[in-house]
């Protein structure tokens, strides 16, 4: 049977690389001082860096190994652990560290290759490295084969063992990127070398990619899992390498094994002239460490489907467009000579050039001058999603539709090596490419666990029904909040590294209140532990008991400290926001009838201020619009009352103003931005939205010194200090780093478009969202979705919980069971929307993920039908949707039977 392809991720992203895209006269610059030799540029000019050698993302867990250990030298611990693991997962006893693959096969040729010998090899590329040492190569790879063209012509071997002076047989797993070979050739390849007495040495760099292959296309092979597949490769070797930046994705050292005593003694009194010593080999303790935690992760099965799944996926995309090329490894080596016909000399070169020039994108010419013209445009792995794949090879297809106009390059000088080479060129008129997709790269991932439909049955029924109740561990995809919930970037996390500690005044704080001020234009900045703190110091210092607080339709904890000082909420939104079908583009407004006759009533001495949210929660995350904002602002400086904003998910909302309103349409989110908070007094922030950090919140005030000055007080008795609001400098650094990042365009635009990216896939199927998609979620409609059963019956509740067993993404009930009972009745609340809020966590998931995501609602809408109501088996007081439990009805218990 065949594999079945991966359909998403089996990982979530930890932490981003944020990338830049210089525009097309910045690239032409940036060709021309590297003297269109692509080597020359650096990562902080290109968007997408297409080389796959030390450019992975980490796991979480190597990431965390940087901080375990010793600083190596004798002995240390982090090697012990290195030792443990090649001996699990490649089954060899003896391991030498070393600083690279270049270390092992330094080590190798003063052991094992005397001189005048010679190294039979399947690997045209090694050639570049040991003819160096003058040591001469062999070729003996087949011609004949197919698919594992690594093979190695077996005769052919056993012919020059016998005629040739054959020190070591060198093969590569994947030779030079191109070639991988199979498990009969290799075990045929050592029994011929053990007649001979010659050791075989097998540079595993590619080791994984090979063992996919062996299990894709080998006979018999087919049930065997990578891991197996990798221990019998190393074991059927005698000696192992192993490069640290590519399968163990650890971006340096590497490790060479074996099981004979004699050859690692040879190896350990090398080791300490060229390398280190045998415990660290030219490797950092901490380098170690993450090397040990990538060998341990780099057969997991789910992840090598994954990385491999991708890699044919684009080179496919390309060899589509009839573009000639090789498929490797780790993406396709595109054959230069080809696709430039007209170009003779460093046909390479000038395609890199070309890709550049177009799109950014960087694939570098690897090795010495003179060899076959690839261009390999490689995959780092893990590092990007299939959405950005997908753009970079339509960013060479681009080249390839006008590849007549690609210009040569004239050679400045002869030179050996590639990363040498300087031209002179000229810039041809190339249409360019334009990147649509996250303005980032994938820096850390964490493995996301698959959980069987049994388990999740069991899980969900111990969990009494209640997607709260559930332990993240069992979670695949987790949509139940977009709160605190964001991958850092690098960035962010340096300057939280960087942020020095104190109780008193920090940079941290004064770099916080100036990013701030510039990013609102408000004077006053407060820094809060999270939003509820800022909701709580404003409720307190500006509303007297009795005093109404007019607002566009509630949230939760807003509306509980206007409560606990006094207020009375009253909701002025328009009639819209109620109307899960309507389409209207700005829910979010307030109705300015409704809020003229909330004062007429009351008086405008009886209303505190007026409470406006961006990007409306409770609603669907429905924006409002610049308009609204204005007209409010200026209805309330009529009365004389202030505006105050959830700006939580402003940025988010000024999103859909660029979008929807044309006259902001060219106007930048930072400037959108500043314009809507002029239509306010002051703020309340929670940060663990809109400013992509875990923690954090503020509370800022435009101009009055005197509310400052109040809510400064409250804060030293509530939430910790006045320079850092009860936050470490750190949190309040990495606050105004993310602030920074979330106000461009490109990152804000793929934000919020991700949520449409989901509700458009549910809509196409049918399912009954709210309309228009949200800016931080799609909402379903349980009501519509599940027409047969009464709200008594909980059908947010039922349908979040059938979520979870189908797929195991969770999500959340916004309906009956969170508006509670009505204290006078005891009767549910029943209220008009009976949502299930799919949250979408910022820079964390993929759009492959979301399209699984749907698939699995989808499914779940097919059988709608069948699903039967909840009842309360426990049912809290207060918040009953934290800790309420349920069992299925009466009525579907019955229908479970039959
Ligand atoms: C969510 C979270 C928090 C939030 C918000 C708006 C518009 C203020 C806050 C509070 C978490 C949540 C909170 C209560 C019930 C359910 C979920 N929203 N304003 O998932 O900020 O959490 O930092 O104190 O959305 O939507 P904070």
């Amino acid at each position: 049977m065949p594999i079945p392809s991966p359909i998403q991720e089996p990982h979530k992203i930890k932490t981003v690389r944020l990338v830049s895209f210089p525009t097309l006269e910045e690239r032409k610059r940036h060709l021309a001082d590297a003297h269109f030799n692509v080597f020359n540029l650096t990562p902080s000019q290109i968007n997408f860096d297409m080389v796959s050698y030390g450019t992975s993302a980490y796991s979480q867990e190597q990431l965390s190994g940087q901080f375990l250990g010793d600083e190596a030298y004798a002995g240390a611990r982090n090697f012990e652990h290195l030792r443990q693991v090649v001996s699990r997962v490649l089954g060899h006893t003896y391991v030498c560290p070393t600083h690279n693959l270049l270390g092992c096969i330094k080590l190798v040729a003063a052991t094992l290759v005397p001189a005048g010998s010679i190294v039979a090899s399947n690997a045209e590329g090694l050639a570049d490295v040991l003819m160096p040492r003058k040591i001469a190569i062999e070729d003996v790879r087949t011609v004949s084969e197919k698919v594992f063209t690594g093979n190695v012509d077996v005769g052919k071997l056993r012919e020059i063992l016998v005629e040739e002076p054959i020190a070591i047989v060198n093969l590569q797993a994947f030779a030079d990127g191109m070639h991988p070979f199979s498990l009969a050739n290799l075990q045929a390849v050592r029994a011929a070398a053990d007649q001979r007495g010659v050791r075989v040495v097998l540079d595993g760099s590619r080791v994984i990619e090979n063992a996919w292959y062996i299990q894709r296309h080998e006979p018999g092979q087919a049930d065997r899992s990578i891991a197996e597949l990798v221990k019998q490769m190393a074991k059927t070797a005698h000696v192992f390498q192993l490069d640290g930046a590519q399968d163990p994705k650890s971006n340096s050292g590497g490790v060479l094994t074996t099981d004979n005593p004699a050859d690692y003694e040879k190896f350990i009194h090398e080791v300490v002239i060229y390398e280190g010593l045998h415990t660290y080999g030219g490797m950092s303790g901490r380098a170690m460490e993450v090397l040990a935690r990538g060998i341990e992760e780099m057969c997991d099965e789910a992840e090598v489907q994954w990385v491999m799944h991708v890699t044919e996926q684009f080179t496919e995309r390309l060899r589509q467009a009839g573009i000639p090329l090789e498929r490797g490894c780790d993406g396709a080596y595109i054959e230069a000579d080809k696709f430039l016909p007209h170009v003779r000399h460093h046909a390479a070169h000038a395609l890199a050039c070309a890709l550049y020039q177009t799109s950014g994108a960087r694939a570098v010419v690897p090795g010495m001058v003179g060899g076959r013209e690839y261009l390999p445009v490689q995959v780092p792995r893990l590092a990007m999603t299939t959405w950005q794949l997908g753009q970079v090879a339509d960013a060479v297809r681009n080249v390839y539709r006008q590849r007549d106009r690609v210009a040569p390059l004239e050679a400045l000088e002869d030179c050996g090596w590639n990363d040498q080479l300087r031209f002179r060129s000229v810039f041809a008129n190339l249409e360019p490419y334009d990147f649509d997709c996250y303005p980032f790269v994938i820096h850390t991932v964490e493995r996301i666990l698959e959980t069987t439909r049994e388990q999740r049955e069991r899980l969900i029924r111990e969990a009494g029904y209640n997607t709260f109740l559930l332990r993240s561990a069992d979670v695949t995809i987790d949509l139940l909040t977009d709160s605190g919930t964001s991958a850092m970037s690098t960035d962010q996390w340096a300057a939280y590294e960087a942020a020095r500690a104190t109780s008193a005044t920090s940079d941290a704080y004064l770099t916080f209140v100036k990013t701030m001020r510039e990013a609102y234009g408000y004077d006053h900045v407060i820094p809060t532990h999270q939003g509820r703190a800022a909701e709580h110091i404003l409720s307190q210092i500006m509303i007297r008991p009795g005093q109404i607080v007019p607002g566009n339709m509630y949230f939760t904890t807003t509306k509980i400290h206007q409560e606990l000082a006094g207020g009375v909420f009253v909701d002025v939104i328009v009639d819209e926001a109620h109307d899960p079908e309507s389409q209207f583009p700005w829910k979010g407004n307030i109705d300015l009838e409704k809020l003229h006759a909330v004062v007429e009533r009351h008086g405008s001495d009886s209303v505190a201020y007026v409470s406006v949210e961006h990007s409306v929660n409770m609603a669907g995350g429905q924006p409002v619009s610049m308009e609204n904002l204005k007209e409010v602002y200026a209805a309330c400086a009529g009365y004389g009352i202030p505006v105050f904003f959830d700006a939580t998910r402003a940025v988010e909302n000024a999103y859909f103003i660029q979008k929807r309103d044309p006259q902001y349409h060219g106007t930048h989110i930072r400037d959108i931005l500043r314009e809507m908070m002029l239509y306010g007094d002051g703020c309340t922030v929670s940060a663990k939205k809109d400013f992509l950090v875990n923690i954090g919140g503020l509370l800022a005030f435009k101009d009055n010194a005197d509310w400052r000055r109040k809510a400064e007080e409250m804060l030293r008795v509530h939430e910790g200090g006045i320079t850092d609001g009860g936050l470490a400098p750190s949190d309040l650094a990495a606050m105004a780093r993310g602030a920074d990042e979330m106000l461009d365009d490109r990152y804000i635009r793929t934000r919020v478009e991700q949520a449409a990216f989901l509700g458009n896939r549910l809509m196409e199927a049918g399912v009954p969202i709210v309309m228009p998609p949200g800016s931080h979620a799609v909402f379903i409609d349980a009501r519509r979705f599940l027409p047969h059963l009464d709200q008594d019956e909980y059908p947010a509740q039922r349908l979040a919980a059938e979520i979870y067993i189908e797929s195991g993404v969770r999500v959340m009930e916004r309906g009956n069971v969170s508006k509670g009972r009505n204290p006078e009745t005891g009767g549910n609340y029943r209220p008009s929307l009976e949502l299930v809020r799919v949250t979408i966590p910022r820079r964390v998931y993929t759009n492959d993920h979301m399209r699984s995501v749907a698939d699995g609602i989808i499914r779940v809408f097919r059988r709608r039908k069948r699903l039967g109501g909840l009842r309360f088996v426990y049912e809290p007081p207060y918040l009953r949707f934290f800790q309420g439990r349920f069992a299925p009805s009466e009525a579907e218990v019955a229908v479970a039977g039959s």
